[in-house]
C-alpha cells in the first residue's frame, strides 16, 4: 500500500513573502542544519529520488519548498538558517523572511526538525525550537544517519535529546531515523499523518 506521501509534487519556491503560496490546506515544515539530511529525509519519506535536491555544497538555496499533497496539505522545505556564503544583508533578509514564515504562517500544522544524530539539539535548532514553543508548534525530531553509531549508543541518544527537550514548554518526539537505511519512515509518516488529521476541520455536507 503505498503513502499519501509518495504522491507529493512541488508546487513553488519562495524567497520572498509576495511569493508565498496562499494559506489554504495545512503545512507540515521541515527544519535542519545543512548536511543533516533534510533533503534525503524528504526524499525517503516520499519515496522519490529527486523530489528535494541532496546537496554536495550545503547551504546555497535559500528558497522555501512546497509540495503538494493529494489531499490538499503541504509538505514545506525549509532552507538552512545563517549558513549561506552570501553578503550579510542578503542574509539577513533571508533570515527575517524564514522568521516570517516560522512565526506567522496559520497553515503550520507541525515541525520535523532534522539533526545530525551525531550532532544533535545544535544552535539553529534551538532557534527553531524557540519559534515552535512561542506558538505551541508541535515538533518531532529526527536524529538521522543512525546508521552511523552503534545501536547502543542511538537509545543513550534519543534518550538524552528527549531529556534536553524538557527545557521546551513544547508538545515534542523523538525518534532516531536513517534516510540512507530507511528506518524509522513508518514512525515520520504516522506523526505528520496525525498533525494532518487532528487539525482538519471535517466539512460535512448534507447530501
Ligand atoms: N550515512 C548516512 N548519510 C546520510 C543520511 N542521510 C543523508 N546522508 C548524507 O548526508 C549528506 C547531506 O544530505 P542532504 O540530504 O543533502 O542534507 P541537507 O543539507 O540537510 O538537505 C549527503 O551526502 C547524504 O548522502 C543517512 O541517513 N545516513
Ligand atoms: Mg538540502
Amino acid at each position: 500500500m503505498g503513502s499519501i506521501y509518495r504522491n507529493a509534487r512541488f508546487l513553488t519556491s519562495s524567497t520572498t513573502r509576495n511569493t508565498l503560496p496562499e494559506e489554504t490546506g495545512l503545512e507540515v515544515v521541515f527544519a535542519g542544519r545543512s548536511n543533516s539530511g533534510k533533503s534525503s529525509t524528504l526524499n525517503c519519506l516520499c519515496e522519490q529520488k529527486g523530489l528535494a535536491r541532496v546537496s554536495k555544497t550545503p547551504g546555497r538555496t535559500q528558497l522555501i519548498n512546497f509540495f503538494d499533497l493529494p489531499d490538499g496539505n503541504r509538505l514545506v522545505d525549509l532552507p538552512g538558517y545563517g549558513y549561506a556564503k552570501v553578503p550579510e544583508k542578503i542574509k539577513k533578509e533571508w533570515q527575517q523572511f524564514i522568521e516570517s514564515y516560522m512565526t506567522e504562517r496559520t497553515t503550520l500544522a507541525g515541525l520535523v526538525i532534522i539533526m545530525d544524530i551525531r550532532h544533535p539539539m545544535r544552535d539553529y535548532d534551538h532557534i527553531m525550537l524557540s519559534w515552535a514553543e512561542a506558538r505551541q508548534l508541535p515538533t518531532h525530531i529526527i536524529l538521522n544517519k543512525s546508521d552511523k553509531l552503534k545501536h547502543g549508543l542511538v537509545t543513550r541518544t534519543v534518550l538524552e535529546t528527549r531529556k534536553a527537550l524538557k527545557e521546551y514548554d513544547l508538545p515534542t518526539s523523538v525518534q532516531a531515523f536513517s534516510s540512507l537505511k530507511k528506518i524509522g519512515v513508518s514512525d515520520l509518516a504516522n506523526q505528520l499523518s496525525t498533525w494532518f488529521s487532528e487539525n482538519n476541520v471535517i466539512e460535512v455536507t448534507e447530501e
